[in-house]
């Protein structure tokens, strides 16, 4: 009896027709994706962009390792054994996440005598025309001199200088993951903070009064490099972000002034950002004054950069306690801190691929 249906031809015709009409409506089992939408986590978001993009979960796991590694190395002085290992470990890390990388090599003049340094480039998708620039400083003070005790010895920056670089780390191995259709920059300068803090007029407050030239004499070594000689020829970028103590527990960004007079429209991007995703409360909308920080230099070279800094008090103290002291280790980072930062930022990387960021 089966046997004979089989064979008969309008069994077949009828079953085919079945399946024509009722296979599209049957649920059929699809992966779950790989990505989360930001988006989809803010119900007390302020405002919805039009079109909802893709960011891949960021791994503050991972960042805080990074943080981990580079503290490993002793304190990251220019000149120093440790200084040059850890630069090692750095280019090795960015070109196994598929980074082309370049070192630019240069002298420090700094205020105690001139030190080898390396800016260290990592470029994602370098044929790309339309890119971002992120940067940080990747080497730790070469004095503790605020602290009560050791003055005179280096400090290992954990939160000044690792976080920042480690949050970079992070970024170029979701891109890795996660490929977009944007060229992106990672800048580690060298030789941002070998500066005199004890002469006043060489930068010795926090916030600077209009004494700029006098900053420059000191701070931000490699970034000044960097704008004086670009990594290639009419190099530009879109928009930059610098990360700078971006790591340690209950860090409070609010908005730097440079930015704002210089960035204005990116740092309110980001800042609405951080206020979709719940951060409002790490995130003010208060400005707190100029910083003369590494994207002052590269604001200098023609592209439009914020600080993300970790400003926690009213001045004349503004930075946190542990600033250039030896209480700058492992104990004051906090994954929370690493992740709040790094979802603000791959959120403006993914949507500036996607085109609705700016
Ligand atoms: C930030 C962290 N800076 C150094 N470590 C830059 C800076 C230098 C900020 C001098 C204020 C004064
Ligand atoms: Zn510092």
């Amino acid at each position: 009896m089966a046997n004979s249906m089989l064979k008969n031809k309008r069994f077949w015709i009828v079953l085919l027709l079945i399946a024509a009409f009722v296979l599209p409506y049957l649920p059929i089992w699809t992966p779950s994706p790989k990505t989360i939408t930001s988006d989809s986590t803010s119900s007390n978001a302020p405002e919805k962009p039009a079109v909802q993009v893709n960011v891949p979960p960021f791994n503050a796991d991972s960042a805080y390792y990074f943080v981990e590694k580079q503290v490993s190395f002793g304190p990251r002085v220019p000149g120093t054994p440790a200084h040059k290992k850890c630069g090692a470990w750095l280019v090795g890390e960015f070109q196994r996440m598929g980074m082309t990388v370049i070192e630019q090599k240069f002298k420090a003049q700094t205020y105690f005598g001139a030190l080898d340094a390396v800016n260290i480039i990592a470029q994602y998708k370098p044929e790309l025309p339309n890119r971002v620039l992120l940067c940080a400083h990747w080497d730790s003070r070469h004095i503790g001199d605020k602290d009560s005790k050791d003055q005179d010895k280096p400090i290992l920056g954990a939160d000044d200088g690792a976080s920042g670089v480690a949050m970079m780390l992070e970024i170029a191995r979701m891109l890795q993951a996660n490929p977009i259709e944007l060229g992106v920059d990672f800048i580690c300068f060298d030789a941002e903070d070998l500066g005199d803090d004890r002469d006043p007029q060489a930068g010795g407050s926090i916030m600077n009064q209009g004494n700029d030239d006098a900053k420059t004499r000191t701070w931000c070594l490699g970034s000044q490099h960097w704008s004086r000689n670009l990594h290639k020829p009419g190099y530009s970028a879109q928009y930059g972000i610098l990360f700078d103590m971006v790591g340690s527990r209950g860090a409070v960004f609010p908005r730097e002034s440079y930015s704002a007079a210089y960035a204005p429209g990116i740092q309110n991007q980001l800042w609405n950002i951080a206020a979709e995703l719940g951060y409002g409360a790490s995130f003010p909308n208060r400005e707190i004054g100029r910083i003369t920080d590494d994207h002052v230099y590269v604001i200098r070279a023609g592209i439009p950069t914020v600080d993300i800094i970790n400003v926690p008090n009213p001045p004349p103290h503004s930075f946190g306690s542990y600033h250039h002291t030896h209480n700058d280790d492992m104990s004051i980072i906090d994954r929370n801190t690493l992740n709040m930062v790094g979802r603000v930022a791959t959120t403006a990387i993914y949507r500036t691929a996607a085109g609705t960021f700016l």
